[in-house]
């Protein structure tokens, strides 16, 4: 018997334990440009007042940089999303069901949070739900990375990221030398975004509060830490105490609206209303009429707590989606017109059974969860195609109904 066979089956056995895939898996992370990278940010952040203990027990848990962390920095922008299915998969059953079961839940704190600061609870409960449905994405170990390691990777190989990465890695070092998180927990998405509420370093470093006051800023475990640092931003802002976001309007036909701010009062006497038939509140508040959709999609009249929203995350459909959910969520109801929808709408249980249907022909291996992503679209196009349906991958109700002849 030669040794050949032996040296073989050794290798066999080492690989199915594992032992072997370590020395091939560590040449995928070795790279001594981002050593000597962290070496030289080393003295930087000294220079920032990060002790050297701070700066070694960082970079302990990073082997190198984050190949997915590049791969999310260099992949195209998604396709910009209609309007409705931005809206369907951020607004529905669950996520408003959630909010209230939530609400329920962390009444005590969402009280003294409400006070302190005099922001809404509706709208940090909305917050929270996009940000990370609740805190459920915080759980899923595919998206979650290390943060310090994060801002490394694109510091160092993602030359448009580079500068905010710098001063994003030297807040970071400053939550670690306060002792806020430790390294072993100091998660966030692939761009730094932390905690229940996603804030980044920087933003966190001004705003983060320790609301159940055990002496940590912890965004990450602590909800009322996380809801409270939400609510100090949008105070800060100018939030102001009592007032709406806005409303959803009806705008008298055949007529040119100014573009500008104008109150309440003067938009009254335009001929615009409220889309649910009540009055404008008697004040002299100021309001921007903005149509996200076009004609005919629904019209709104945004206040000042729209534009604090947006300091949260800049774009007008995040904020309008925050509102919108948090209307819901409080149980004020919903848009009363519909975005420009080119299908019959389905319910969220409906998107569910239609996502069932497409995983039992084969179609479709995802959550059945009643968001339509990628995944979803994908299946439904490909059960357009075999079933000789115009191939649009909207979840419309001729797909489940046909799906349900099947
Ligand atoms: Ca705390």
């Amino acid at each position: 018997m030669s040794v050949r066979p032996v040296a073989r089956r050794l290798a066999a056995l080492l690989c199915a334990i594992g032992l072997l895939l370590v020395p091939f898996a560590m040449p995928a992370f070795a790279d001594a440009g981002f050593d000597r990278w962290v070496a030289s940010f080393r003295a930087t952040a000294l220079n920032s007042g990060i002790s050297a203990a701070t700066y070694d027990r960082a970079f302990r848990n990073v082997p190198g940089p984050d190949p997915e962390v590049i791969e999310k920095a260099h992949s195209q922008p998604e396709f910009t999303a209609p309007m409705w299915d931005y809206f369907d998969n951020r607004i529905h059953d669950e996520s408003i069901g959630n909010g209230r079961d939530m609400a329920s839940k962390w009444k005590p704190w969402l009280d003294r949070i409400e006070a302190r600061f005099g922001v809404d609870r509706y709208t940090l409960l909305a917050i929270w739900s996009m940000e990370t449905n609740y805190g459920e994405t915080l759980k899923n170990d595919k998206v979650m990375r290390n943060v310090v390691r994060s801002l490394a990777t694109l510091a160092y190989a993602d030359p448009p990221r580079a500068k905010f990465a710098r001063t994003q890695l030297l807040a970071a070092l400053k939550i670690l030398q306060h002792h806020d998180i430790d390294p072993d927990h100091f998660m966030g998405s692939w761009a730094g975004a932390m905690g229940h509420t996603q804030f980044i370093p920087t933003s966190y470093q001004t705003y983060a509060v320790d609301m159940d006051g055990d002496g940590r800023r912890d965004i990450w475990n602590s909800v009322p830490d996380a809801l409270a640092t939400a609510a100090n931003l949008l105070h800060r802002n100018g939030w102001q105490t009592g007032k709406t976001w806005g409303y959803e309007v009806v705008l008298p036909e055949g007529r040119k609206f100014p573009s500008g701010s104008l109150s309440l009062e003067k938009w009254a006497a335009l001929g615009v209303k409220r889309a649910n038939g009540k009055e404008f509140p008697r004040d002299s508040d100021k309001a921007v009429l903005k149509v996200p959709d076009g004609h005919p999609g629904p019209a709104f009249l945004m206040l000042k707590n729209f534009y604090v929203i947006k300091r949260y995350n800049n774009a007008d459909k995040y904020a309008l989606a925050v509102g919108l959910l948090a209307d819901e969520i409080a149980g004020y109801g919903g848009l009363v017109h519909d975005w420009n929808r080119p299908f019959v709408k389905l319910t969220f249980e409906e998107r569910q059974e239609l996502q069932q249907r497409l995983t039992s022909y084969g179609y479709y291996d995802g959550k059945i969860d009643g968001r339509i992503g990628t995944a979803s679209r994908a299946a439904i196009m490909a059960y357009q195609a075999r079933a000789g349906l115009t191939q649009d991958g909207h979840p419309s109700k001729e797909v489940l109904t046909s799906l349900r002849k099947k």
